[in-house]
């Protein structure tokens, strides 16, 4: 199929008034009946019906109950239609339980399930799968499974069948279907207007001990939206559906969102404290696009950081509201530069509102995503939380019901504050990472901060425009005091200088404080006062930043210069994590090293080729120092840091359990594993197992507790996900492939389980050293797998295939190999379009 590009739109010809859908289901022979309403679009031309199908075999079409002859291909049909407005009936044959890309209605153990977003919908029935085109649907759905589920409220029902109405006119992708012998764990809501809402999750016999998190979870997110978004939720009834075989993370189809087991699905015996954090920031992502996405929604895939960008903001305050803000923020940023910038500056890098696409699943991207809602958070920084508010209420009053763009939404921000943001949009436009240099002068009290940014070429922009760049700023005295609070500057030009004067003494400048814009800040500054930041900022990122900066350049001088460990970094490390004043989980960040990734990065950017398995040789030596240098305080840290009593998923005791776990795994590398062994035979929950596990198996002590952990869990899928990926992501860099393989031809193993799948292939792409090892063997496994699962998941293998994305850093050999492997995918014959896009993009 050709490209497709935001230029290129023009509006339905025909709108569609209402949707009946019929479901007779089977699993190689469900049919689907529809009767569609359409009219003509006064906005748009009639000079051609045309609706999308994709896989359907037609049995039959109607107009006004009169049987038509469409003329039909693979991607849809057209057809003569009257003048005016009239109904169209079809029958169409469908397999789900041969769906194996898991788009559009499949099967999963036994129970049907629908994704529509984006283009899915066309392999249900043939109709308008565009955004902008919103109808009301009632779905009768028949079969002997005993729950049947769809979106909207509850209708009728008889034995062997089951309607539904959704009043709310939506799009296509937010169709949804359940059928299967399911069990509810049923809750409720009342809403701020008094309204009873009726909830459950809904999941597979055996998993109902797992739901009772992820019910809070919502709640507390129908809570916090109405409290601050002021909305509140629309239906008589709110279900949610874990499904083990899922693409992505979760779907938020109209009161029916169908989540990947493993983002609902906890319990204290197989969920980690991150699993517990990311389960509640996922149900609260999907419940809020409620209001951003569904009541409002994206007029085409080209806005679709419009409600993504968006409801990733919305999380995110979210998951700052309910634990801690500062720890959140950092967590974010870590994500934001190992996924987002990863791709900013390589050969997939886009714009916010990318102008054209072949598959438009190629873009649920980080930069779409993430990017888009940091793109979010510097407008509310930079108009201010009252006119946030204000410019979000219009936005919500003027576009509900509709099919909106990033125009709608940054015009009810220009009508709230006045401001033009003209130059502003530029975010959206504009791919690639802001480099922001910084120099300080000082004279007679007045302290100067020159900036400059430059935003690198990036495919199809090779020259870029000045961006608006919110820079928070604090000054700190030098007796550690702040002499300046938090102040916002207002960078818009290539070059541009601010002065702080009236100042005694000459204060060290804390830069970009919050994060408060995503670019790569580049600083000369001594480690004097990078040391003296992190003892005194009193903004919580920059202060991590400040270690941060120490930690790396300390690995970057020993991979580029033979250095031994920093005794700087250490030391100035050990009086950081001493700090019982400090938050326990800001503690544990910044006990963290910068990823093998990360410094690969920037190692390419300072003019050097990365050896990814140099810098595995000097990140393990940093650890090796750090272990050797601070014993008895990693010892009383793991010691007082212990959780007594039961286990509880919340952000005190998870923070202090993400301390004494990161002390562990560095007394591990001295005591033999001892202690993790001890804390592996007592653990009553997955936290402390998995970190005991992680713990021996880096030091290569793990062979009983491998078969042990296997032999607890093997009935639980999400479980052994874990154990799958931990023996990859902890083999030597020159096992790596071996083992992925090995686990490849584990009876356990199946790739049609998009789960399972990234739990194998994605920790190989995770773990640089071994992926990029000098014999290939990571690079040819890989290819090899991503061209079996082409053939079944296109979806799934297009989003691995961002593994390569990082090639041109590499030497030679490596590149040449990688070349090749990335060739051999692409002359496959019936290769997807979604991987061959990926793959194209990536050589280019
Ligand atoms: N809309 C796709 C899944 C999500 O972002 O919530
Ligand atoms: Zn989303």
């Amino acid at each position: 199929a050709e490209t497709i590009f935001l230029a290129d739109y023009t509006p339905p010809g025909w709108l569609v008034e209402d949707v009946s859908l019929t479901f007779r289901l089977a699993p190689d022979a469900t049919r689907v009946l529809s009767r569609i309403r359409f009219r003509p679009n006064p906005d748009g031309t009639q000079d051609r019906f045309f609706l999308h199908g994709e896989k359907l075999t037609l049995i039959s079409a109607r107009i006004d109950g009169a049987p038509v002859t469409p003329d039909v291909t693979d991607e849809g049909l057209t057809c003569a239609v009257p003048d005016g407005a009239f109904t169209w009936e079809t029958e169409v044959e469908i397999a789900p339980a041969q769906n194996f890309a898991l788009e559009g209605l499949y099967m999963s153990n036994g129970m049907y399930c629908t994704q529509c977003e984006a283009e899915g919908f066309r392999k249900i029935t043939y109709y308008p799968d565009r955004p902008d085109v919103m109808a009301t649907f009632t779905v009768r759905i028949e079969s002997d499974l005993p729950v049947m589920l769809s979106n909207g409220n509850p209708g009728a029902s008889g034995p062997g069948w089951t309607e539904w109405h959704d009043p709310w006119p939506k799009p296509a992708y937010l169709f949804a279907l359940v059928a299967g012998d399911l069990i509810a764990h049923p809750d409720s809501f009342t809403t701020q207007s008094g309204k009873d809402v009726a909830l459950n999750i809904w999941v597979r016999p055996g998993d109902e001990g797992k739901c009772a998190f992820g019910m809070e979870a919502l709640k507390k997110s129908m809570k916090w939206d109405e409290e601050v978004y002021g909305r509140e939720y629309d239906l008589d009834i709110f279900n949610i559906v874990a499904v083990d075989d899922f693409n992505m993370g979760a779907m938020e189809n109209k009161g029916l969102n169908v989540f990947n087991s493993s983002c609902v699905l906890a319990s204290p015996e197989t969920s980690t404290d991150g699993n517990f954090e990311r389960v509640e920031a996922i149900i609260a992502h999907e419940y809020f696009h409620n209001w951003t996405g569904n009541r409002i929604t994206c007029r085409d895939w080209f806005q679709l950081c419009l409600k993504e960008g968006l409801t990733v903001f919305r999380d995110s305050q979210f998951t700052s509201d309910m634990r801690s803000a500062p720890v959140k923020r950092i967590s974010d940023v870590i994500a934001l530069r190992a996924r987002q910038f990863r791709e900013d500056n390589g050969p997939l890098a886009h714009p916010v509102r990318p102008e054209s696409f072949r598959e438009i699943n190629n873009f649920y991207t980080a930069t779409v995503y993430e990017k888009g809602a940091e793109v979010i958070g510097m407008l509310k920084r930079l108009v201010g939380d009252e006119a946030y508010e204000k410019a979000c209420d219009l936005y919500f009053t003027r576009h509900d019901g509709q099919a909106c763009t990033i125009e709608d939404w940054l015009q009810v921000f220009t009508e709230a504050t006045g401001r033009d943001l003209g130059q502003f949009k530029r975010w959206y436009s504009q791919a690639g990472t802001p480099r922001l240099t910084l120099r300080e002068t000082w004279d007679e009290g007045t302290l100067t901060l020159h900036f400059s940014q430059r935003t690198p070429p990036t495919p199809g922009q090779t020259d870029k425009q000045p961006q608006v760049l919110p820079i928070a700023v604090g000054l700190i005295g030098p007796d550690g005091e702040e002499v300046q609070e938090t102040t916002l500057l207002e960078m818009t030009e290539t070059e541009q200088s601010f002065s702080f004067s009236g100042l005694g003494a000459r204060p060290v400048a804390s830069v970009l404080r919050g994060f408060s814009a995503p670019v790569i800040l580049q600083r000369d500054q001594d480690n004097a006062d990078r040391a003296f930041l992190l003892a005194h900022d009193t903004d919580p990122y920059c202060r991590w930043e400040a270690g941060r900066a120490l930690a790396k350049q300390a690995l970057m001088r020993m991979i580029t210069d033979d250095a031994p460990a920093d005794p700087a970094y250490l030391g100035a490390l050990t009086t950081l994590l001493g700090d019982e004043t400090l938050d326990p989980a800001f503690r544990a960040l910044a006990m963290a090293l910068p990823s093998e990734d990360d410094l690969a990065q920037s190692l390419a950017d300072t003019g050097h080729v990365p050896d990814p398995q140099r810098i595995w040789d000097k990140r393990e030596a940093m650890r090796d120092a750090m272990a050797d240098f601070m014993p008895d305080l990693l010892a009383q840290l793991f010691d007082a840091h212990q959780v007594p009593g039961r286990y509880a998923p919340e952000a005190a005791p998870a923070a202090a359990r993400a301390l004494a776990n990161s002390a562990l795994a560095l007394l591990s590398r001295r005591d033999g594993g001892e202690r993790a062994r001890v804390q592996y035979a007592e653990a009553d929950n997955m936290t402390q197992q998995l970190a005991a596990l992680s713990c021996l198996l880096s030091i290569g002590m793990a062979d009983d507790a491998l078969g042990a952990f296997y032999d607890q869990w093997q009935s639980d899928r999400l479980v052994i996900d874990k154990w799958f990926s931990l023996q990859v992501a902890f083999a030597a860099p020159d096992q790596t492939a071996a083992t992925a393989a090995r686990l490849a031809g584990h009876p356990d193993f199946d790739m049609k389980n998009p789960n399972r799948f990234r739990a194998t292939f994605g920790a190989l792409a995770a773990s640089p050293a071994g992926f990029h090892h000098a014999s290939g063997a990571g690079y040819r496994l890989l290819a090899d797998w991503l061209i079996r699962l082409d053939a079944l998941n296109p979806q799934t293998t297009a989003r691995m295939s961002t593994a390569f994305e990082t090639w041109k850093r590499f030497d030679a050999d490596r590149q040449d190999m990688i070349r090749a492997e990335l060739e051999r995918i692409l002359s496959r014959d019936g290769l997807s379009r979604d991987t061959s896009e990926m793959i194209t993009r990536i050589l280019a």
